[in-house]
């Protein structure tokens, strides 16, 4: 059965045995299993934290959390009574339908539009369609934001937002490097003062590490990375989503996290193709979509292979 909905999650199965488990809850993957390359065990490639919560009291903590209308705190005007990463992470979403289901991939279509809890914090009309798609050794999941709004004005009344995918990917966070961000314009969140956080730095490193606490914003990338340790890499494509940010909260901040295992940060990095430099505009009538594709490069070979 390649698609099942239960209890508030729907689970894709591959026939070659890759799998991925979305909640509805915030549109959450939180599992994808690729076809093994070394063997033909399943690996899981996402981190969520054992105390993530699952039930929809509160974003998940680890997955692929869909961050929307606002990344990190809201700066936009429209935004101000939103909370860290806006809404989509914590509204209950539909699902819409099972888009194919082919020797090829899987794939099924979630959307939200305004609900009464959403419309007292966010006056916007939208449609947002999230469609993840798995193949045996990839996962994609494209966000289609698109402006509802009937008005006619001149100039158009554009919707201005800031989207993001969260990725949390399952790795040793103390030997993971991430290609190519040398020469690329970042912003450090772990400044200790706004200014300094707000200061553009240029990355000198060939591979960048998180072997300290890392919490980066890449400005304006190449939409392509490859997240490599010894024995396995992944790579993330991005399209639309113009910027990345790596982040790993080390024991400094991870430890401060109520709902982070104990030594997560050691298991993770989070590298998070998004648009949140900035805001991206969409006019009346008009679709935004942002891109992201996970793709298992290579893996540790099995014992003896
Ligand atoms: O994407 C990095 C970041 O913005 C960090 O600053 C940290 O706040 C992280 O997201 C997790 O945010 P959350 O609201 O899920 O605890």
């Amino acid at each position: 059965m390649p698609v099942q909905q239960t209890n508030g999650r729907v689970i894709l199965t591959h026939p070659k045995g890759a799998s991925a488990e979305i909640l509805l809850y915030g549109a959450t993957v939180i599992s994808w299993k690729s076809g093994s390359k070394a063997n033909s065990t399943p690996v899981e490639r996402l981190f969520v934290s054992s105390k993530a919560a699952l039930d929809g009291s509160k974003p998940v903590r680890g997955g692929i959390p869909v961050v929307f209308p606002n990344f990190g705190a809201p700066t936009h005007p429209e935004h101000a009574k939103l909370s860290q990463h806006g809404f989509a992470r914590s509204a209950v979403w539909n699902f819409d339908s099972v888009v194919m289901d082919n020797e090829a991939g899987v794939s099924v279509r979630l959307t939200l539009t305004p609900t009464p809890d959403i419309m007292v914090k966010y006056l916007r009309p939208f449609h947002l369609a999230y469609v993840v798609t798995l193949a045996e050794h990839q996962l994609s999941t494209d966000l289609h934001v698109k402006n509802t709004s009937q008005t006619t004005s001149t100039p158009p009344d554009a919707l201005e937002f800031q989207a993001l995918l969260h990725t949390y990917i399952r790795a040793p966070a103390n030997d993971v490097l991430i290609f190519p961000l040398q020469g690329k314009k970042y912003y450090d969140k772990t400044e200790p003062t706004e200014q300094a956080r707000n200061q553009p730095k240029e990355e000198t490193r060939a591979g960048v590490d998180v072997k300290a606490f890392t919490d980066s914003v890449y400005e304006d990338v190449a939409g392509k990375y490859e997240v490599t340790w010894p024995g396995g890499s992944i790579e993330v494509k991005a399209k639309n989503f113009k910027d990345v940010v790596v982040w790993n909260p080390s024991a400094e901040a991870g430890s401060k996290l109520a709902d982070m295992e104990d030594g997560g940060w050691e298991r993770f990095v989070c590298v998070e193709p998004g648009y949140v430099r900035g805001f991206a505009r969409v006019n009346p009538g008009e679709t935004w979509v942002g891109q992201q594709v996970l793709t298992v490069l290579h893996e540790e070979r099995a014992q003896g292979q």
